[in-house]
């Protein structure tokens, strides 16, 4: 990753849980587009994982896991620093700092707040609160002019260029003030078992979601048992939100058109279209889990990509610190 005047993406993603082919169609997949246009800084966000609560050798091995995931899907160390936040220590020191700029008020609305409060009622730890704070110094860091994200994430880049303003506003120009990147090309996967509601990792129905570890039995099963409708028409359609998302999903992994495939189903049975669908997204994820199975065993090499991430993302990030604590008025020495 030469340095270059192009624009500069930070993304980042917690090692909680097994990725589903909606997180690689909605995220991952944009990711490795992205890192052809753009310096990219892609982490894996441990610092933010452990506000709730973590199984220490769960976590250390979720986030080699979701690395190895990550190169396996094609994010590629030589164009992009991938690296674990905790690695860079700059992290948590912004963070610090900008916790003086930010209001408890403004933290305690926060929609992700509230919820996570809800759901961790018996651990509603500062941490929890601070996640906001700590995302924003991930971003601004690296000057980064766009984040890719979720919409659910969007609230928390929002909030980061209100402290980038302050900031800027209260010591001189310091940040870059970055802009959400809410992500729509990538197609919306809807769960198998209620095609009403979005896929997710953290689904208790373990048939709703196909996750990117599921062998090629599962898969397929997963897919022979998907909620579809009592027509026996292969076409997409507002009043069919089963078959439309078997469709998405199929053109996702088939890398077809959503048109494309209803032509190549016309006239074939939910049966045999469910089993095409399954087969297809079994022999994409096929090459993914055979390459994270890899590198994965060769801990030297996924270590050397991860130190070489975090050496890159350490000289990016220390040149913002520097510059902060300066502005704010630490004594660095004379
Ligand atoms: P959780 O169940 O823990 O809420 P999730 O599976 O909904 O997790 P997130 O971790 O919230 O996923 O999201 C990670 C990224 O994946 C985000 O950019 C989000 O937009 C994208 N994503 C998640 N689920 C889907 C989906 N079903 N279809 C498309 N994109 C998705
Ligand atoms: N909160 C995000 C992960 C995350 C992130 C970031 C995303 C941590 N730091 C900085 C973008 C930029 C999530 O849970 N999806």
């Amino acid at each position: 990753m030469e340095s270059s005047n192009r624009k500069i993406v930070y993304s980042a993603a917690q090692p909680s849980g097994n990725l589903t082919i909606g997180n690689y169609a909605g995220a991952v997949g944009n990711w490795v587009r992205m890192q052809k246009e753009y310096d990219c800084f892609y982490a894996i966000a441990d610092l933010h994982a452990i506000t709730v609560r973590q199984e220490p050798s769960e976590l250390r091995r979720r986030t080699l896991e979701l690395a190895a995931l990550y190169v396996a899907c094609g994010i590629d160390p030589e164009h992009c620093a991938l690296y674990v936040q905790s690695n860079v220590s700059a992290h948590a020191e912004l963070a610090w700092v900008l916790n003086t700029l930010t209001y408890v008020g403004e933290m305690e609305r926060m929609t992700q707040f509230k919820d996570k409060s809800q759901k961790h009622a018996d651990n509603i730890n500062m941490g929890l609160m601070d996640y906001p704070v700590l995302m924003a110094a991930d971003i601004l860091l690296y000057q980064a002019d766009y984040v890719p994200v979720g919409v659910d994430q969007k609230q928390h880049v929002e909030i980061t260029r209100d402290i980038a303003n302050r900031f800027n506003n209260r010591y001189g120009e310091t940040f870059r003030v970055p802009e959400p990147l809410i992500l729509k090309s990538g197609a919306k996967i809807m769960s198998l078992q209620d095609p009403a509601r979005k896929m997710s990792k953290s689904d208790e129905n373990p048939n709703a979601s196909v996750y990117l570890s599921d062998d090629r039995d599962t898969v397929i099963r997963k897919f022979k048992r998907a909620v579809t409708d009592s027509e026996s028409c292969v076409r997409a359609s507002a009043d069919k939100p089963g078959i439309t998302n078997l469709l998405t999903i199929y053109s996702v992994f088939k890398g077809c058109s959503v048109a494309e495939a209803e032509k190549e189903f016309s006239g074939v049975g939910y049966g045999d279209f469910k089993s095409a669908v399954g087969e297809t997204v079994a022999d994409a994820l096929a090459p993914v889990q055979a390459e994270q199975k890899r590198l994965l065993a060769d801990k030297g090499y996924l270590g050397g990509i991860l130190s070489s991430g975090a050496e890159r993302a350490f000289k990016a990030a220390r040149k913002t610190l520097s510059k902060v604590y300066c502005k704010v008025g630490f004594y660095r020495g004379e």
